[in-house]
């Protein structure tokens, strides 16, 4: 079999901090005696031109640093401040600099460079997201004829979003230079093809500079998820269980509703409390019967638009606690920070109901925790946004619109009445779902696509 060569922006860390993507990807990775490639995490004046390889807990890593003013052009720049506001339809939030452009190419330039000397000719090799686009035409322009495919973990734009962006023309072009496009939800693959459609030469005519010729470019979905049946053994071990009994001493009879997010604009945050400060408004018999905890440390904070939404959750915290607290009861705790796998297993069993409530994601992995450790016999609810990808193969969940408060505010007191019999219904069908989609089956579809001798399958666009 063909070797496996993993790229992403960064490679993974060590030990709990590699995250499932890397453990989903290490097994098949050691079995096919392929590396992940990336960034290592150094800045430095004068990087070397060729990249280090290091074995990382079992995982062979082959890894190049990046000046400080690259990384910056390129990550908090054209990918961060760019790129991922207009995906997430968020165009108010984005701040273009068109000189990030450069950067963000030079590092995909480096990244060829440095990757292209270690490739053999029937290598599979495998892109991961949004600050990688142009890393097939970077390698194709140096020569490299191997089956590369690419993989976009947030929500691909609508077309107008897709507009604002500078050289979106040059990006597209890019990603006609992949072999497959692996998109999150059907929902992304349609307003690729709506792109795609629209900028035919035909509906055109005389502009040839829109035109990109995708012909060779296999686009599909492929909904990624995570391990629900780990996450059902996290969730009793021992660590869980004492993060479920700290919890209990101060919940008490209390029913925990929670939130668990990377602290970024596009999770709804904000939103979310608003909804939890309507229930308690509306509904006053679960004020001292209900507790909300938000865990959601920080991210890309040198970001302006990051701190402001930092300090627009603390001001709705602040206003809910000053509106509805009482000495002896508080109705929300906020923490900003990350917490292992196995408490936030303990987290997720013990939370009666999961508000994961984005304006748009790509997928959203805590969905699918949360519903991996739940107590079978006693489960609890998960209210999801229509805007995640999860939304798409959840349909035990309570579905809400995150932008309309009320709404989810209502969604959460279905939630916290549900009964038992309605609960279990609910929860075996996403299990059921989870299972199916689980992060194994996710990497396994994607490379059985990928690879050279496979044939396409139903439901395939081939554009
Ligand atoms: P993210 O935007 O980071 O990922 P998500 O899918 O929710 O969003 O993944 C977050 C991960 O971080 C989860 O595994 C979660 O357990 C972990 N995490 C969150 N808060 C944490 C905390 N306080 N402590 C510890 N861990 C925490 C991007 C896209 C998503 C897509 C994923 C994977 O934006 O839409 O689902 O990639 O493709």
């Amino acid at each position: 079999m063909s070797r496996l060569i993993v790229v992403s922006n960064r490679t993974p860390g060590k030990g709990p901090a590699a995250g499932g993507l890397a453990i989903a990807l290490r097994k098949t990775l050691a079995e096919r005696e392929g590396f992940w490639f990336g960034w290592s995490g150094r800045l430095v004046d004068q990087p070397d031109r060729e990249a280090r390889f290091e074995d990382i807990d079992g995982l062979s890593v082959a890894q190049i640093d990046l000046t400080r003013d690259d990384h910056h052009d390129y990550y908090a720049g054209f990918s961060n401040s760019i790129l991922w506001p207009s995906f997430h339809l968020r165009l108010d939030l984005a701040t273009i600099e068109a000189h990030w452009y450069e950067g963000y190419r030079r590092v995909n330039v480096q990244f060829a460079r440095a990757l292209l000397p270690l490739l053999k000719p029937d290598d599979v090799i495998w892109v991961h997201d949004y600050h990688l686009m142009p890393l097939a035409s970077e390698l194709r322009n140096l020569g490299a004829r191997n089956r590369i495919g690419f993989y976009l973990h947030i929500p691909f734009p609508t077309s107008d979003a897709l507009y604002a962006i500078p050289h979106h023309n040059d990006l597209m072009r890019d990603l006609s230079r992949y072999d497959l496009v692996g998109m999150q939800a059907k929902r992304d693959v349609a307003a690729f093809t709506e792109f795609a459609d629209h900028q035919s030469p035909s509906s055109l005519s005389g502009n040839p500079l829109k035109s990109v010729d995708f012909s060779r470019t296999e686009v599909d979905s492929f909904p990624i998820g995570s391990d629900p049946d780990a996450f059902a053994r996290l969730s009793v071990s021992p660590a869980a269980t004492k993060m479920v009994k700290r919890m209990e001493r101060v919940l008490r009879e209390q029913k925990l509703i929670l939130g668990v997010d990377r602290l970024d604009y596009s999770k709804g945050l904000p939103q979310r409390v608003e909804a939890y400060e309507k229930l308690l408004a509306n509904n006053s018999r679960f004020r001292r019967q209900v507790h909300m905890l938000q865990v959601a440390p920080p991210s890309r904070d040198t970001i302006k638009e990051y701190q402001e939404t930092s300090d627009a959750l603390d001001a709705m915290c602040g206003r809910v606690m000053g509106r509805f607290a009482e000495p002896d009861w508080q109705p929300l705790t906020y923490v900003k920070r990350a917490y292992g796998q196995p408490s936030l297993a303990g987290l997720y069993r013990l939370a009666k109901v999961a508000l994961v409530t984005p304006l748009r994601d790509g997928m959203n992995l805590v969905a699918h925790e949360y519903v991996g450790s739940q107590n079978p016999a006693d489960p609890g609810v998960l209210v999801l946004s229509r805007f995640a990808g999860a939304a798409e193969i959840f349909d035990g969940a309570i579905e809400v619109n995150p932008f309309d408060t009320d709404e989810t505010a209502e969604a959460l007191r279905i939630a916290l009445d549900m009964p038992l019999d309605e609960r279990i219904d609910r929860w075996t069908r996403l299990m059921h779902a989870a299972r199916e989609h689980n992060v194994d089956a996710w990497a396994a579809r994607f490379l059985e696509r990928l690879a050279p001798a496979t044939t396409a399958g139903s439901g395939t666009r081939d554009i």
